[in-house]
């Protein structure tokens, strides 16, 4: 699905503002029709924005189930002869969608963008209004997963049989560490464009000696067209041409596109009439790169690349997974001044504005799926059950991958899929799951490599087969052996080792850290000081470094995030090495230090 943008023949309106909105306390709009008149008895809420934090209304920040949002907007009568498409960018976690009551669009899942050819319902030269049913539960069918407790009884003295006096008590559970953030995350776009549409567009590169190749393949919509396609180099210059739906394009001496250096050219998809009329162009950027795996290097355009970087979050404080170029272009900034070259979209996939940005500035992403807590903290609990499975959850997987896939194949900046974050790969009945999704996404896309984000022992996965490189989570001397430091290199190395032998594939560390609460300082160091984020960052790299195999470090996390409340979070997660509103604990420094002296590219 192309990201709506302008170009000679395509108009955009971007419905971020400030649109009405209404919690459905008792969950019964639906059934009353609320999206066939305007709504009533709003509020003001920001979009693109989580709606829990921007009220002083707690029954609003922990509401569970239907929020309603509302906008009019004007369709210009020179749009009468066009298609118009209203996207969606990110609807958190269930979406439908009508525009002038009528409906146009349904979706589940958090992260990815749906849209409606709304052609034949707006009003030109008229108000139009669109309407959003947005619904934040997590079950068994989606992707995190979660369940809904009631009257209290997930706490130790109930599980006890203690009556607990909580029965009016709801709780949306889940088994993942950050907040269950709701709300229209990312912009809602209206776009016109010609009848005859450049629909899809699949870009894949390539390099033979000192050219660039690269293939394309492109869909219309609408009724029939040729294609043409042209490639310009940054300077606008023209570098190649062809003619039909699918081909190769050679560039001589490419440029190529490499992390810290990211040199785009731009694709222009047309559709012409056969008179060779203009009828739609579609501007994309394409980088030139290769990616392989082998048995211990991750090579980009065939050389060895060494990933070094964090584990984020897209949060921050009132806005919460609300899309914000500002935060998004000062992360850059940071990453940049810390010399990372690299992050992974944890735990699902992030904004196209912030793939985008990604491509253009040469930051390497390993693009992660919504699958996290795909787990049980007791060990004696089993999560890939058959009971468990009966919900759809493997399809609804599959799809979002396609999804995933379908969105960000053309962004030279994504090098690896991840499927999932730490699910218990341990457990006998993940095999065929996580098989049937590493064999689907590779058929998707072969052009890249798929991991799974393991927090299994090495010992005992059951999938890691199946995928091409491991990225493994471990936090020793924090969650295991509290406070001894002195254990983590030994414990790291072997692990490390384990890994490498029994699975002959490159190695990276995709998760480790700790707490720190900011300005408290402690000295020897204490659990939650930044002295000891430093002290046991600093154990972990010194494994590193001695490793042939080891391809990367991305430390959890980027920055201070929210969670939902629990005895081990302090107001959140504060494994950050950036405070949430950005600013550098003792550790940033630390790493400043280390990594401006690690090269991208390595002789290991
Ligand atoms: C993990 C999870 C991550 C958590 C982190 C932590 O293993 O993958 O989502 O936030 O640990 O801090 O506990």
């Amino acid at each position: 699905m192309l990201y709506p943008k302008e170009s000679q023949t395509r108009q955009v309106k971007d419905l971020s503002g400030i649109w009405e909105f209404k919690v459905d306390k008792k969950n019964e709009g639906r059934g009353k029709n609320w999206h066939a008149d305007p709504l009533n008895d709003t509020i003001m809420m920001p979009v693109p924005a989580s709606y829990n934090d921007i009220t002083q209304d707690i029954a609003i920040r922990d509401h569970i189930g239907d929020v309603w949002y509302e906008k009019t907007f004007f369709v210009p009568a020179s749009w009468a002869d066009q298609r118009i498409v209203v996207r969606v960018g990110s609807a958190t976690h269930h979406a439908v969608m009508w525009v002038n009551g009528t409906e146009v669009a349904s979706h589940k899942g958090g992260y990815m963008p749906f849209e409606a050819d709304v052609t034949e319902i707006v009003n030109f030269g008229k108000e139009n209004r669109v309407t959003l049913v947005v619904n934040n539960v997590l079950d068994w069918s989606t992707l995190p997963p979660g369940e809904i407790i009631k009257g209290g009884t997930k706490s130790n003295q109930s599980q006890l049989g203690e009556d607990m006096h909580a029965p009016d008590m709801t709780e949306q559970d889940y088994f993942h560490d950050f907040f269950n953030y709701a709300g229209i995350h990312r912009p809602v776009i209206v776009t016109a464009m010609p009848k005859t549409y450049v629909d899809d567009i699949t870009v894949t590169t390539d390099i033979k000696g000192s050219d660039g190749i690269v293939g394309y393949d492109i869909k219309l919509g609408g009724p029939d067209a040729k294609v043409r396609v042209t490639l310009f180099d940054a300077d606008g210059k023209q570098v190649a041409s062809a003619s039909g739906p699918k081909g190769e394009l050679k560039v001589k001496n490419a440029k190529l596109w490499e992390p810290g250096n990211a040199y785009l050219y731009t694709l222009h998809a047309h559709a012409v009439s056969d008179s060779g009329d203009l009828i739609d162009i579609y501007p994309l950027a394409v980088g030139i790169r290769t990616i392989k795996v082998t048995e211990k290097q991750f090579l980009i355009n065939g050389k060895p690349f060494f990933f070094k970087g964090f584990g984020k979050h897209e949060d921050m404080a009132i806005r919460g997974k609300g899309h914000d170029d500002a935060i998004n272009i000062k992360d850059f900034n940071l990453l940049k001044w810390i010399g990372a070259n690299s992050f992974r979209t944890s735990h699902y996939p992030y904004s196209e504005e912030l793939m985008d940005l990604a491509d253009r500035e040469g930051i390497v992403i390993i693009n992660e799926s919504p699958a996290v807590g795909l787990k049980f903290d007791a060990p004696t609990r089993q999560f890939f059950t058959d009971e468990r499975l009966s919900h759809g959850l493997l399809d609804h997987h599959l799809e979002v991958m396609r999804e995933m896939v379908d969105r960000d194949k053309n962004h030279p900046s994504t090098v690896m899929w991840s499927v999932a974050n730490e699910a218990a790969t341990w457990e006998e009945n993940s095999e065929p799951y996580f098989k049937k999704l590493a064999e689907y996404t590779k058929q998707l896309d072969p052009t890249r490599p798929v991991t799974i984000v393991n927090s299994s022992m090495p010992e005992k996965c059951h999938v890691q087969q199946y995928y091409d490189m491991v990225c493994f989570n471990r936090y020793y001397s924090w969650y295991t052996d509290s406070g001894h430091l002195e254990v983590i290199e030994a414990q790291h190395e072997h692990k490390l080792r384990l890994w490498h032998k029994r699975f002959k594939q490159p190695v990276m560390m995709t998760e480790y850290g700790a707490d720190a609460i900011a300005g408290f300082h402690v000295d020897p160091p204490v659990m939650f000081s930044e002295e000891y984020q430093c002290e046991m960052i600093r154990h972990f790299n010194n494994v590193h470094d001695k490793l042939d195999f080891f391809v990367g470090e991305q430390i959890w996390n980027f920055a201070d995030f929210a969670t939902k409340q629990g005895i081990t979070r302090v107001v959140g997660n504060k494994k950050g090495v950036f405070t949430r509103d950005r600013q550098p604990k003792m550790a940033a420094h630390m790493m400043r230090d280390r990594w401006t002296k690690i090269p991208d590219f390595n002789a290991k």
